[in-house]
């Protein structure tokens, strides 16, 4: 199948550099432009693309996602109601690290070295710099590009020693560059933070250098070093802030002549721990905290789209709204319950979990024109698909070495898909266990949540049951019913899927690639699920 970027389109569209540039990294030979009708966007003119991603805000938590749910998010059900939600949307992994990855790369991240958990605030970078992201794609397509948010996928810090930066931070040069963060990663301008918001250091970074060295320490769940002036409260509305900047500032570039449309990564701080509401927002949900935190998430999605509606900016902007993975249970799901509010909506488990409450997760859409407006798609799609459908808005083919899991849903958001736009759709839990998905059914290869849930890996509740789970979700929502003993052929048949899927390098049509370690599938060897907050 040819993936290969459209020379003639880039070229078109970028001048010989940028096209040269791309070429160069991720294709071997140029092709013609496809025969195939070119998007409709790409003919109508490029979108703005926003991508707001919330920090383990779960389904459940979303009201016109969750008709029971008690938390108040008019911003989103605005959104909603001008676009489509989807009802089966799915992060790649069930925690921060792996799913960023995906969304990115296209990539599932059990491919890579990360076979379990997350990075920290100090880890080296995890995209290969020589890997299209989102980022690198767009602005090759002609895009101004920035990341305002959490990164969470490691960077090389400079060290006094030359050595890889320490756990703690102490030798690290908070002067000096930043090698492969996210300017590397395709980013023409990046502020935020280098982790999770309990991740020291405590540190803004400004593309590829600390704003400020750390003379001191904060504890944010963890304790680490810290400038003076950071407080994880300001963290949210610093991000949100700069995003308003952001779009005044590319609104001006325009009125000035500079007529790139923009790509804007928002990967939030928010709602994860440490879970903090400014003043504005403590006790505005009745609920508890966590509730209070969804509401001022809900508010930055507002002022957001406040920003590009000042500015005549929405209805060219596909906008897409969503979280990294389900709600965490830092989130007190018992105290939550009492008020009959549930994080994880129908959904069994919570963040880190194989179970549906790990990893399907709100999606919502935003494009006039494309999208129609108070729609809902059932289709099956994963966060992995964002450069796939990147690739297609702005006419572009994907090279065989890119992408490897990303699967173009801008059938799915235009309209009229003939049917399921994935074959199927693989998911991991914090522990590195694997489930894969295909329509009704869902296997799980552990035999319990393979995250913080009952049964918790290696527990003694655990043990005893089968290897695997399979669940029929079109009868058994929640996932209750193990029908793996009923069900052998379908077992047996998903099993293979998957091994197939990672022998081939990708789970796409294409020239099969390598992953980046020997993966299994098997369940992962017994060791305690930490609880890495991650
Ligand atoms: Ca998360």
């Amino acid at each position: 199948m040819n993936r290969q970027i459209t020379r003639r389109r880039f070229l078109r569209w970028t001048g010989a550099a940028a096209a040269a540039m791309l070429l160069g990294r991720h294709a071997t030979t140029a092709q013609a432009a496809p025969k195939a009708g070119e998007p409709a966007a790409a003919k109508a003119g490029r979108p703005n693309i926003v991508y707001i991603l919330a920090d383990d805000m779960g389904y459940g938590d979303v009201r016109c996602l969750n008709k029971d749910g008690k938390i108040a998010t008019p911003n989103m059900d605005r959104l909603a109601a001008g676009g489509m939600i989807f009802t089966d949307a799915h992060s790649g992994s069930s925690v921060c690290s792996p799913t960023r990855y995906g969304i990115l790369t296209g990539r599932y991240s059990w491919r890579t070295s990360l076979a379990s958990g997350v990075l920290y605030g100090y880890s080296r970078h995890l995209i290969d710099p020589g890997r299209m992201t989102v980022a690198s794609l767009l602005k090759a397509g002609g895009y101004h590009t920035a990341g305002l948010g959490k990164w969470h996928l490691g960077m090389d810090l400079p060290t006094t020693d030359g050595k890889d930066a320490a756990g703690d931070g102490s030798n690290v040069d908070f002067t000096a560059a930043i090698a492969n963060g996210p300017p590397a990663a395709g980013f023409d301008y990046y502020y935020g933070i280098s982790a999770s918001l309990d991740m020291p250091p405590y540190v803004y970074v400004h593309n590829d250098r600390f704003v400020a060295v750390p003379t001191t320490t904060r504890t944010y769940i963890r304790k680490g070093l810290a400038t003076k002036d950071f407080e994880a409260i300001d963290v949210l509305p610093t991000l949100t802030a700069k995003a308003v900047q952001y779009i005044d500032e590319r609104a001006k570039a325009a009125a000035a002549g500079d007529d790139k449309p923009f790509f804007l990564y928002m990967p939030l701080s928010a709602p994860h721990t440490p879970i903090a509401p400014t003043k504005d927002f403590q006790g505005k949900s009745g609920l508890n905290d966590y509730g209070d935190f969804v509401m001022q998430v809900d508010h930055t999605v507002g002022q957001v789209m406040d920003a590009l509606n000042r500015r005549g900016l929405a209805d060219n902007t596909l906008v897409i709204v969503t979280s990294d993975n389900g709600c965490s249970p830092a989130a007190n799901f018992k105290q939550l319950a009492e008020k009959g509010h549930n994080p994880s909506c129908v959904f069994r488990g919570h963040k880190a979990d194989i179970f549906e409450g790990g990893h399907r997760i709100p999606f919502i859409a935003r494009w006039p024109g494309h999208v129609k407006p108070g729609s809902a798609c059932g289709l099956t799609i994963c966060l992995t698909d964002l450069l796939a459908t990147c690739a297609a808005i702005v006419g572009a083919k994907l090279p065989d070495n890119a992408g490897e899991d990303s699967v173009n849903i801008l059938p799915a958001l235009t309209g009229a898909p003939a049917g399921p736009l994935r074959e199927a759709v693989v998911h991991h839990s914090v522990n590195g266990s694997f489930s894969i998905r295909q329509g009704k059914w869902k296997l799980e290869l552990c035999p319990g949540s393979g995250g913080w849930s009952e049964p918790k890996p290696n527990s003694k509740e655990e043990r005893g049951l089968p290897d695997v789970q399979l669940y029929d979700l079109t009868a058994d929502i929640s996932e209750r019913r193990n029908l793996q003993a009923e069900q052998p052929e379908v077992t047996a048949r998903l099993t293979a899927l998957l091994q197939s899927y990672v022998d081939n390098g990708r789970s796409t049509p294409g020239t099969p690639q390598k992953n980046d370690r020997d993966v299994t599938i098997a369940p992962p060897k017994p060791k305690a699920a930490r609880n890495p907050k991650g």
